[in-house]
């Protein structure tokens, strides 16, 4: 750490500390925090089981920068190297198409010793697993129907792949010793405008409830359920749409998933988590950026993604919410992506933990919406980098841009060598 590093960041504590706070004690509440961080950023979505089949699910992600990952063991060495360039523990975020096998095995047949060396991999780097069945880019799917379809010899199939996963996770979850979650997204629904939007969901919900059926330790495993407004190809209905699963996970105490992409383009999901906290059992976060649509674009440190830093910290919420991380650009290098996507994910929490939300909260309640105004727009200008830098120096991870020369390198030495 530079002489230079503390000296700002000591003086910038000392003017935090005028207003109450404690900025050591928000950097150990940070490093206490773990971000989900999606494997498929690192190779656009595809996996290691059925690669030649085209991304489907009303899923899309554009660009044709060099250096995807093609393999496991390249999958691990590049998050390695993201890991390094980001402050914490964290955990990695596994779809079933990520299956590590030589096997031919099909995805209702899949048991956790396919994913063993990912398991084995994640206890030598000290991070946790969460999970997800991959209900798109398949055969069964290409319909654009799933857990909902109609035929229930399809709807077996993904039962049975979804309950499969459900397995997988638990074993993640006892074999770390930390709770993986796993998250049922389905891509189910209509191009054009339905005649009987009932049926499908009735569907769905039986569905679900036979995969949930089995309780599992919620020590070492919880189920998430994820809903969508539109995809491509569904863009008059979606099956599990926010209504339906906010209805499903409050009565089934399921973690309900809220994805920044998945609503109307002017909707935010920080403004739900102070509702859905006060009845959902806990809450997952694809944290996401939509541009115009559900783009899934990387995480920026915009004003959507500091309200819901804030929106957790203020209201206490990050004991149950989960924060998985959930976008894909195949048009700047990968790696580089999760790193930009994941310090911002946490400079946000940072930042709101500097806030003085004491005095702001006294001030609202008294009245005074002059000094609560004044006090936040004050407050964005406060030395939150000094803080940030000397969190990143304290983590042994590079200050500021110097992680963009690692990338560089290991783009040279490592991505451009792959075919
Ligand atoms: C799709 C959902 C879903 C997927 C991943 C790959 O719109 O957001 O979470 O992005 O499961
Ligand atoms: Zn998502």
């Amino acid at each position: 750490m530079t002489q230079q590093i503390e000296k700002n960041y000591e003086e910038a504590k000392k003017l935090y500390e005028q207003h109450g706070i404690d900025v050591e004690q928000a950097l150990k509440r940070l490093e206490q925090i773990k971000i989900s961080m999606h494997c498929w950023q690192g190779d656009d979505v595809r996996g290691f089981l059925n690669r030649d089949q085209e991304l489907t699910g009303g899923i899309s992600v554009t660009g044709s920068y060099p250096g995807a990952a093609r393999t496991a063991a390249e999958l691990r060495a590049d998050l390695e190297k993201a890991f390094s360039l980001i402050p914490g523990k964290h955990k990695v975020n596994l779809h079933a198409i990520y299956a590590d096998t030589d096997e031919r095995v099909e995805l209702d047949r899949l048991e956790p010793r396919h994913f063993q060396s990912w398991v084995d991999w994640a206890k030598a780097q000290g991070l946790g697993l969460d999970f997800n069945p991959t209900c798109f880019s398949h055969e069964k799917s290409k319909d654009g129907f799933t857990l909902s379809h109609p035929d229930p010899e399809i709807r077996r199939f993904w039962i049975d792949h979804c309950k499969a996963s459900r397995k997988i996770g638990a074993y993640f979850g006892e074999q770390l010793g930390q709770t993986c979650v796993t998250n049922v997204w389905i891509p189910d629904g209509f191009k054009d405008i339905p005649v009987d939007r009932m049926s499908p969901r009735q569907r769905l919900k039986d569905s679900l409830d036979e995969i949930f059926a089995e309780e599992l330790d919620p020590k070492v495993h919880l189920d998430a359920v994820e809903s969508k407004l539109f995809g491509l190809g569904s863009e008059a209905y979606v099956v599990g749409s926010h209504e339906f699963y906010m209805g499903y996970g409050i009565r089934n105490n399921k973690l309900i998933c809220l994805d920044a992409g998945h609503f109307h383009p002017t909707e935010t999901i920080s403004g739900k988590l102070s509702s859905l906290a006060l009845f959902a059992s806990g809450i997952l976060l694809h944290v996401s950026r939509p541009m115009r649509w559900d783009s899934d674009h990387v995480v920026i440190l915009d004003d959507e993604l500091m309200d819901i830093g804030r929106e957790l910290v203020r209201n206490d919420l990050l004991g149950k919410t989960h924060i998985g991380l959930d976008f894909f650009d195949a048009s700047i290098n990968r790696v580089a992506a999760w790193v930009i996507g994941t310090r911002n994910t946490i400079k946000s929490l940072l930042r709101a933990m500097l806030e003085p939300v004491e005095t702001l909260k006294k001030a609202e309640l008294e009245g005074d919406y002059t000094t609560r105004l004044a006090l936040m727009e004050e407050f964005k200008s406060y030395p939150f980098g000094a803080v940030w830098d000397y969190y990143c120096a304290k983590m042994g991870v590079p200050v500021r841009e110097q992680w963009l020369e690692e990338v560089k390198a290991y783009e040279k030495a490592v991505l451009l060598k792959r075919g």
